[in-house]
């Protein structure tokens, strides 16, 4: 059993999860950014909340951008489940597959919560040390099996508790960013830009979205490094559970993708004005807010 999974986020790792938990020998292969999947050769069973690869049996995939595309070009096959309504791909995994259970259920819930912008102090916690094992294929693999091992009780694991003391001084900054958070006057409604190119650690990358959305903006945009692609600057949007800002609107036309409430593009620096652009006529007074996030040393 040859798996792809999405490596950088808790919906590609629990879906790793449920694979191992029904298929323990399954040899999972990770792949950092989506459309890398699109040249990839190798032959493989199952490629999993990524776009299907050329030479792949089965496709699991919940974006609607994957979907639309399998569709014109008549790709999608019945052996494939993407389907654009489910919440997460690791729920769509436990259908395929049949996989019940407590820790089962445990481990959709999570990706659900994950990829629905509900994460959990857990949720939370887990997706951190993913971006911290960006590059580490042995630890994401051991990552996905501690997850079919334990389900939502990873969180008390030695070894994770060890990964996550390797985030360093993410307590003092999750507080410098709340501060920041608090700081914003009328934040209702509004459409923020945070610009962190170069300040703030990967595994922290969207942790100011969360926060700014909490106090009700509409639509945040964070750009930020991606040490997956150097050179370029990677843009996240989220958008307020309220909304009806879609995030998709704003990422589409720049060759992004992702879901209603959360999407993303990655983008050379002369394109941001366009970016710019696509988020301010997505907001009514056609405002956005700039934030340059630089903590303090
Ligand atoms: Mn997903």
């Amino acid at each position: 059993m040859r798996v792809a999974v999405h490596g950088s986020d808790c919906d590609g790792i629990i879906s790793a999860a449920l694979i191992l938990l029904k298929y323990p020998d399954a040899k999972i292969t990770f792949i950092n950014n989506p459309w890398e999947a699109s040249s990839i050769n190798e032959p493989l069973d199952i490629v999993i909340d990524l776009p299907k690869t050329m030479n792949c049996k089965a496709n699991i995939d919940h974006h609607e951008s994957n979907y639309r595309r399998l569709a014109e070009e008549g790709r999608l096959t019945e052996k494939d489940m993407v389907s654009p309504s489910a919440p997460a791909a690791a729920k769509l995994v436990a259908d395929y597959f049949n996989i019940r259970g407590g820790i089962a259920d445990e481990l959709v819930e999570m990706a659900v919560a994950a990829d629905t912008g509900k994460h959990t102090e857990k949720t939370l916690k887990l997706d951190r040390v993913i971006k911290l094992l960006h590059d580490d294929d042995e630890g994401r693999v051991r990552l996905a099996k501690l997850l079919a091992e334990k389900g939502a009780a990873f969180i008390e694991d030695e070894w994770f508790r060890e990964q996550y003391a390797k985030l360093k001084d993410i307590e003092k900054l999750d507080e410098w960013l709340s501060e920041v958070a608090e700081s914003i006057e009328n934040p209702k409604g509004l459409f923020v830009f945070v610009d962190e190119e170069g300040t703030i650690p990967y595994y922290a990358a969207k942790d100011i979205a969360h926060k700014l959305l909490a106090r009700g903006c509409d639509t945040v945009a964070v750009a930020y490094s991606d040490p997956n692609s150097p050179r370029r600057l990677k843009v996240s949007i989220r958008v307020n559970e309220n909304s009806s800002t879609d995030a998709r609107r704003i990422a589409e036309p720049l060759g992004g993708g992702g879901h209603v409430k959360a999407a993303g593009v990655t983008l050379e620096a002369k394109d941001m004005l366009l970016f710019l652009r696509m988020l301010a006529e997505r907001s009514p007074s056609r405002k956005v807010t700039y934030l340059r996030l630089q903590p303090p040393r």
